[in-house]
């Protein structure tokens, strides 16, 4: 095979992604391998057994990261690394992260058998806890890496039973030594679904990320009063749930005005004491809502901000908003983005320029390197749901553009 019509093997490739979809593979065909539970031990381990197999040297940084290096002829240059993530959503699919490490590895695969030694190294790279379903925020090692997120705050995050992430991490076995942060790339490639219409609905195969939303995550809280059900007259109730749901549609409406790229999700809410014939007197939600432009973003940020006293007010209640990280928009390296141009059309496929709505650990790798991402389409646009699926074709393509934007790269 030459370096002209080198080509990874898609068989091979789509093996993998079936094989690693029966780890914390769900009846209805998804996946559930929340971050640093047995589940994403047990994909790590695969990670790490097929990386050694493949003669790549791995290194685990105190947040768990996996960095897997390909030698290069000249090891004095800074990688170029080819990375996302193994965890997934509890309703996670079969892609999502996973389709972007498990092409380096298979590009690895294919050098190695096409006995090409590239100039500087390649580096596969799995980012611990992108999803943030367990342990909020998501990117929270990739935001580490790039000195946004504090050591110490990631460490002590909470999960829903109170395990720490620091806890979680040693107790899988994948709490690293070597410093975060430390090992630099020349350039940063993530390949990733979309998980969303717009390739589809264009006919493209190819999306070059140019740029990717900002994000706001937050904790919620409504404080009203528990009283009796049946005994406290509805003008004295001061009900947290039913002023919960005001705020709720407040922020879809907000989200609506700021359209048609703002979007604004409550994923989680409860509401307690949690007894039928109990007025809910605390509701504790997360909110999280995003945009392409910074200034709109702010602009989200103040509208939720006054709805909330708005309707505090009308109903008596207090609504506290803890915002416990926020992402500016990001803009790709110009670079990088050409690179993936130039191999998209090396290999005639039909691609287009696009902006991530979902946020990605190459979000926080563009901070300290040239970054740039590949996407390719998902059926209907949907993702983090166990219907999520993809072609072996539209995944192969993806990890050819990767491959040969990749070589380009690292010469
Ligand atoms: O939330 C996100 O955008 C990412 O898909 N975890
Ligand atoms: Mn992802
Ligand atoms: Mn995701």
């Amino acid at each position: 095979m030459t370096r002209a019509n080198l080509s990874i093997n898609s068989d091979r490739l789509w093996a993998t992604i079936l094989e690693t979809a029966e780890i914390g593979g769900t009846p209805k065909g998804g996946v559930c391998r929340l971050a640093l539970t047995e589940e994403d031990r047990r994909v790590r381990d695969w990670f790490a057994a097929a990386c050694r197999e493949a003669g790549l040297e791995l290194a685990v940084d105190s947040m768990g990261s996996m960095f897997a290096t390909r030698p290069g002829r000249d090891m004095t240059k800074a990688p170029v690394a080819i990375g996302s993530h193994l965890d997934t959503q509890p309703t996670g699919g079969k892609f999502d992260g996973i389709l972007g490490v498990l092409a380096g590895l298979e590009i690895a695969r294919t050098l190695n058998e096409a006995d090409i030694e590239t100039d500087a190294p390649l580096m596969v790279v799995n980012w611990t806890n992108e999803e943030g379903a367990r342990f909020a925020p998501g990117m929270i090692a990739s935001g580490v890496y790039s000195g946004e997120v504090d050591m110490a705050f990631a460490l002590g995050r909470p999960d829903r039973d109170g395990v720490r992430f620091g806890d979680a991490l040693e107790a899988i076995g994948y709490r690293g030594t070597e410093p975060v942060g430390e090992r630099r790339f020349s350039a940063m490639l993530e390949l990733h679904i979309e998980q969303g219409p717009i390739l589809e609905a264009d006919g493209k195969t190819i999306g070059i990320v140019t740029a990717g939303k900002g994000s706001v995550w937050a904790d919620g809280r409504v404080l009203g009063k528990d009283s009796h059900a049946g005994s406290t007259p509805m003008p004295m109730r001061r009900d947290a749930l039913t002023a919960f749901s005001e705020f709720a549609l407040a922020v879809e409406r907000i989200a609506r005005e700021h359209g048609p790229d703002g979007v604004g999700t409550i994923g989680v809410a409860e509401a307690l004491p949690a007894s039928r014939n109990t007025i809910p007197g605390e509701m504790r939600f997360t909110l999280e809502y995003r945009h392409p432009e910074r200034a709109m973003l702010d602009s989200m940020d103040r509208a939720i901000a006054s709805a909330a006293s708005a309707v505090a007010s009308a109903r008596g209640v207090s609504i506290g908003i803890d915002r416990i990280w926020r992402k500016d928009p990001v803009s790709f390296d110009p670079r990088i983005c050409r690179a993936v141009e130039a191999a998209a059309a090396e290999l005639g496929l039909p691609a287009r320029t696009i902006t991530s709505g979902a946020g990605h650990d190459a979000f926080f790798a563009a901070t300290v390197a040239p970054t740039a991402m590949i996407f390719v389409p998902c059926k209907d646009g949907v993702s983090h749901n166990e219907e999520e699926s993809a072609t072996q074709a539209d995944c192969a393509a993806g990890a050819n553009v990767l491959l040969r934007a990749a070589l380009a790269l690292a010469g």
